[in-house]
């Protein structure tokens, strides 16, 4: 499949600036590079202009907090115009980020697409947050918080996209490495049925058999999987460019082993790398661990596995 790379100067759905460097990082960290290595054509659609809108909040419910709901509205329609014509072309789109906003509209691109072609999508949220919130909940207003809850239609963000757009069923949502949910958030999550495998699920089953559960739930509705990987996942010592470190992430082999293992599966159809910011970044380590591990995801590995029958 030939891969496109998407880059999304989104920096106003997180609390603080700098994610806007993130797709330039990537690139300069080599993730064209690796790919083209491993045998795949790469193109490099640049980076995505967001559309003009304006006058949203009108539509929002009392009380509500959404901050910068007019630039994420425009990268969100932009998004998932450009998410779903790769997919549509027969490619498979990386976005790079960009803050985790931009999911609300690559998934929802991704969500068209899969329905489109009767197949189910399913969601691979690898983050240290459950990214749930609604306008109405979130605590911060920050966006970044809130797409999960968006593309499964429960964020209180009207206008945004159609009303009758294809949503995610929240329980294909598969969420690993959660270790900050805030309170309503977490109300939410239980109630809309997500899959939440929190570090506590990590360290007891291991990343193996949460991934083997997941894969196989993929896989018994012949579904799309969409992966969307947020920095804070990996543990802050691992990956300390990102605005909002958590203690306590996933490792550098866990990371890397999710990623083999997603590879072996073939059922990967789309990826977000997101929440990079360069600006918190230690001299690039940050980036150029996301670009190793794109590559992993892809069919970078050490020595190919003796085929076992299964
Ligand atoms: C928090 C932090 N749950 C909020 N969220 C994220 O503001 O909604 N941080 N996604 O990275
Ligand atoms: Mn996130
Ligand atoms: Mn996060
Ligand atoms: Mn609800």
């Amino acid at each position: 499949t030939p891969v496109t790379l998407i880059g999304v100067p989104l920096e106003e759905g997180s609390g603080r600036r700098g994610c806007v460097m993130g797709p330039t990082a990537l690139r300069i960290a080599g993730v064209d590079r690796v790919l083209a290595e491993l045998g795949f054509r790469v193109s490099d659609a640049g980076d995505l202009k967001p559309e003009p809108v304006e006058g949203l909040e009108v539509g929002l419910p009392p009380q509500a907090q959404a901050k910068n709901l007019a630039i994420v509205a425009g990268f969100t329609r932009a998004l998932e115009a450009a998410t779903h014509a790769a997919a549509s072309a027969g490619q498979l789109p990386i976005l790079l980020g960009g803050d985790h906003a931009l999911s609300m509209g690559s998934v929802s691109g991704m969500a068209r697409h899969a329905s489109e072609r009767g197949r189910p999508l399913f969601v691979l949220w690898l983050d240290a947050h459950a990214d749930f919130n609604s306008s109405e909940t979130s605590p911060s207003g920050n966006m970044h918080g809130m797409p999960v809850a968006f593309f499964c239609g429960e964020a209180a963000l009207p206008g945004i996209l159609p009303d009758d757009r294809p949503l995610v069923d929240p329980r294909r949502v598969y969420q690993v490495g959660i270790r900050s949910v805030d309170a309503r958030e977490r109300e939410e999550v239980a109630e809309h049925g997500v899959n939440v495998y929190d570090m506590r699920a990590l360290d007891e089953m291991g990343a193996a058999a949460i991934m083997r559960e997941i894969l196989a739930a993929v896989e018994a509705e012949n579904g799309l999987l969409h992966v969307s990987l947020d920095v804070d996942f990996l543990d802050p010592e691992v990956a300390p460019g990102v605005g909002t470190t958590v203690p306590g992430g996933a490792t550098f082999r866990e990371a890397h082993l999710i990623m083999e293992m997603l590879c072996d599966s073939g059922l990967v159809s789309s990826l977000d790398l997101v929440e990079l910011n360069p600006f918190l970044d230690d001299r690039g380590k940050s980036a150029r661990i996301l670009v190793e591990l794109t590559a992993s995801l892809f069919g970078r590995r050490i020595f190919d596995r003796p085929t076992r029958s299964a």
